[in-house]
C-alpha cells in the first residue's frame, strides 16, 4: 500500500508559467469559498430564528451573494484551474498565444465577477443566482455576468487549441484522457452558456436598462435551464476527470478502461444540454408531452453515472484484491485510507450515491410535484455540488496546489485533511438530512425566517431549521480547516516535489477506438438531440407569449 511518505513520485510537472495561470484561477475560488461560505452560515442562523443579520443586510442579498460565489464563481474558477493544469500536464507546456488567451480570460472574468459582485454588495441585484425574471437586478449585475461568460469562452479557447494542436503533432492517436475529458467539459460549457448569454444580452439587459418595459419570464427562464442544467454536469466532470484518472494512480491502481471513460464523457455531452425541462416541470405554459421528453431524455444522463460507479468500483476492487483483499468487501481495507489524496475525493463518491438517487426522484414527473420549491431540492445540490464535486476539489487541491507552488503536502497537513473532510460530512449529514426531510414535510426553499403568522406546519419545520443551522456552523468550521492547509500549501509547507497523479490504463483494457475523437458525430448529435428536445416549445412560446412582465426589486 502506498502510504504518504513512500508513495511512487511521477515528477512531470507543469510548465511554471501555466502553473502561475492556473494558480490565479485558483485564488479566485479560494476567496470565493470564503466570503461565499461565510454567507451560507449567517443564513442558516437566521432561518434557525435565533439570529437576526445586523446593519440592514438583507436575508436574500447574503442568499444571493452564497449562491453566485459558490455555485458561479467557485466553480468555474476551481474547475479553469484545474483544467489548465490538467491540459499542460497531459498534452504539454502551452503556448505563448494559449497561456495569453488564458489571461485574458482570467481578466475578463474577473472585471465581470467584481461588477456583479458589487452590485450584490450594494444591496441592487438580490435576485439569487438564478436571477430569475421578473425579479430585476441593477443592468451592470447583467454585464458583469456577461463577462464572466464571455471571459469563459476566450480562456477554454486556450485549451482547446492545445488539445488541437496535440491532435496535428499524433495523427491517428486517442489524445491523452485528462485532456480529451476537458475538451468535452469545454464543448457543453459553450453550448450551453449560449441558451444564457442569449437571455442575458437579448432580454434581461435591454429590459435592466429601461429600453423594453417587458420581459418574457417563460423564455427567459427557459434559456436559463437550458443552461443551468448542464451547469451541474459542467462542475460535475471535472471531479470526474479526477475520479477516473488520478485516483487509480493514487491508490496504485490502473484505470479500468480508457474507451468507457470517454464513452461516459460523450454520453454527458449528448444528454446534459436537452433536459433543462426537469427544472420547469411545474412550469405552466411547456406541454406535458414535452417534459415528459425531456424527463426520458435526463434518465439517459443517469446512465453515464452509473458506468463511473460501476468502472470506480472495479478500480477499488482489482487494487484491493491485488494487494490481498479477500472476501465480498475485504478488498475495501486494503485502499490507501491514511492518504488524505483518496480519502477525501472518496467521501464525495459515496455522497453521490444519496445524492444521485436524490436527483433521480427530483426527475420523476410526479414526486418532482411534492419536493418542486421545497428545501429538499437544497439539501439535493448540497450533496451533489457541495459534497461530492466540492470534496473532490479539495482533495485535488491538496496535491495540485503545491505541486504549482513547488511545495508539499506534509503529513500533519495530510492528517488535517483527513480530518477536514469528516468535518465536512459531519456537518453535511445534518444539514442537508435535515433540508431533505422538512422539505418532504413542505418547507419552502430561497426564503427567510418566518413563522407564518404561527402556523402550526411551520412550527413543525423549526426544529429541523436549527439542525441545519447546526451543520451549517460545523460546515463553516469545515471551511476554515480547508482554507487554513490552502494557506499553508500556498505559502508554508516546506519546498518539494508534489506528483500531479495521472493514472495508466490497465493492460486488459480494449485498445481506444479513435471514433471518440470524431467530433463531427457528437457535436451532431448533440445539437439534433438540443433541437428536437427544444424547437417545438419554443415556437409554442413564442407563438403563444403573454404580454411579459414589467421587473420587481422585493428586498
Ligand atoms: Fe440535480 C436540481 C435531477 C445530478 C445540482 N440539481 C438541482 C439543483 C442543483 C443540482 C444545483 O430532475 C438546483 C437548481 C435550482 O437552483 O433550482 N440531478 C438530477 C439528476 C441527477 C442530478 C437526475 N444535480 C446533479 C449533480 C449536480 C446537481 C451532479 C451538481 C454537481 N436536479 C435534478 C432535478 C432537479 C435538480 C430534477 C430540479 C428539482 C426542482 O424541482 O427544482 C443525476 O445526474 C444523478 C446521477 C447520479 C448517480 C450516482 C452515481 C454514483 C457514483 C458514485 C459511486 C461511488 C463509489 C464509491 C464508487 C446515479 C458515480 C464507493 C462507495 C462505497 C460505499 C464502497
Ligand atoms: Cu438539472
Amino acid at each position: 500500500m502506498t502510504t504518504i511518505t513512500e508513495k511512487a513520485k511521477d515528477l512531470v510537472k507543469v510548465d511554471k508559467r501555466d502553473g502561475k495561470l492556473a494558480l490565479a484561477h485558483i485564488y479566485v475560488a479560494f476567496i470565493s469559498l470564503f466570503i461565499g461560505g461565510l454567507c451560507g452560515l449567517l443564513q442558516t442562523l437566521v432561518r434557525s430564528g435565533h439570529f437576526t443579520l445586523p446593519w440592514g443586510i438583507g436575508y436574500y442579498q447574503i442568499l444571493t451573494v452564497h449562491g453566485v460565489l459558490l455555485g458561479l464563481i467557485l466553480t468555474t474558477y476551481f474547475i479553469f484551474g484545474f483544467q489548465i493544469a490538467a491540459v499542460s500536464r497531459t498534452a504539454g507546456t502551452l503556448t505563448s498565444k494559449q497561456r495569453l488567451l488564458g489571461w485574458i480570460g482570467f481578466w475578463v472574468m474577473t472585471v465581470g465577477v467584481v461588477m456583479a459582485a458589487t452590485m450584490v454588495l450594494l444591496n441592487e441585484a438580490s435576485v439569487l443566482y438564478t436571477f430569475y425574471a421578473p425579479l430585476q437586478a441593477h443592468w451592470i449585475f447583467y454585464l458583469g455576468l456577461t463577462f464572466v461568460i464571455v471571459g469563459s469562452w476566450i480562456g477554454g479557447a486556450g485549451q482547446i487549441l492545445k488539445y488541437i494542436e496535440w491532435r496535428k503533432a499524433n495523427p491517428g492517436k486517442p489524445s491523452p484522457l485528462i485532456t480529451f475529458m476537458v475538451v468535452i467539459n469545454l464543448a457543453l460549457w459553450i453550448i450551453a452558456s449560449l441558451g444564457v448569454a442569449t437571455s442575458v444580452l437579448f432580454q434581461l439587459l435591454p429590459w435592466s436598462l429601461g429600453w423594453v418595459d417587458k420581459v418574457d419570464v417563460l423564455i427567459s427562464r427557459t434559456l436559463f435551464w437550458y443552461f443551468g442544467h448542464p451547469l451541474v454536469y459542467f462542475w460535475l466532470l471535472p471531479a470526474y476527470m479526477v475520479w477516473y484518472v488520478v485516483i487509480p494512480k493514487i491508490i496504485g491502481g490502473k484505470i479500468f478502461s480508457d474507451s468507457l471513460a470517454r464513452l461516459s464523457f460523450v454520453l454527458f455531452l449528448l444528454f446534459s444540454i436537452p433536459v433543462g425541462f426537469h427544472h420547469q416541470l411545474t412550469e405552466p405554459g411547456i406541454s406535458s408531452f414535452w417534459k415528459f421528453l425531456q424527463v426520458v431524455l435526463t434518465l439517459m444522463v443517469v446512465i453515464p453515472s452509473l458506468l463511473t460507479a460501476f468502472s470506480l468500483f472495479a478500480t477499488f476492487e482489482i487494487r484491493g484484491r491485488m494487494l490481498g483483499g479477500k472476501g465480498i468487501f475485504g478488498w475495501l481495507k486494503k485502499l490507501p485510507w491514511n492518504d488524505a489524496r483518496f480519502v477525501v475525493p472518496f467521501i464525495g463518491m459515496v455522497a453521490f450515491i444519496p445524492a444521485g438517487a436524490g436527483g433521480i426522484i427530483n426527475a420523476s414527473h410526479q414526486m418532482n410535484q411534492v419536493i418542486h420549491n421545497t428545501i429538499w431540492v437544497t439539501g439535493h445540490f448540497h450533496l451533489t455540488v457541495a459534497t461530492s464535486v466540492l470534496l473532490t476539489f479539495f482533495g485535488a487541491a491538496y496535491w495540485l496546489v503545491p505541486h504549482l507552488t513547488g511545495r508539499v503536502l506534509t503529513k500533519e497537513m495530510n492528517r488535517l485533511a483527513i480530518i477536514q473532510a469528516i468535518v465536512w460530512s459531519v456537518g453535511m449529514s445534518i444539514m442537508s438530512t435535515a433540508m431533505h426531510i422538512v422539505g418532504l414535510f413542505g418547507a419552502p426553499r430561497r426564503s427567510d425566517f418566518s413563522t407564518y403568522g404561527g402556523s402550526a406546519q411551520a412550527a413543525e419545520w423549526i426544529p429541523y431549521q436549527l439542525a441545519q443551522a447546526i451543520g451549517g456552523t460545523i460546515l463553516f468550521i469545515g471551511i476554515i480547516l480547508a482554507l487554513y492547509i490552502i494557506a499553508n500549501l500556498l505559502w508554508f509547507a516546506p519546498k518539494g516535489d508534489e506528483e500531479f497523479p495521472i493514472g495508466e490504463v490497465s493492460e486488459h483494457a480494449e485498445k481506444t477506438p479513435m471514433v471518440f475523437e470524431n467530433w463531427k458525430i457528437w457535436l451532431t448529435i448533440c445539437i439534433v438531440l438540443i433541437l428536437f428536445a427544444y424547437t417545438v416549445p419554443f415556437i409554442d412560446m413564442i407563438q403563444n407569449a403573454p404580454p411579459g412582465s414589467i421587473g420587481y426589486k422585493f428586498w
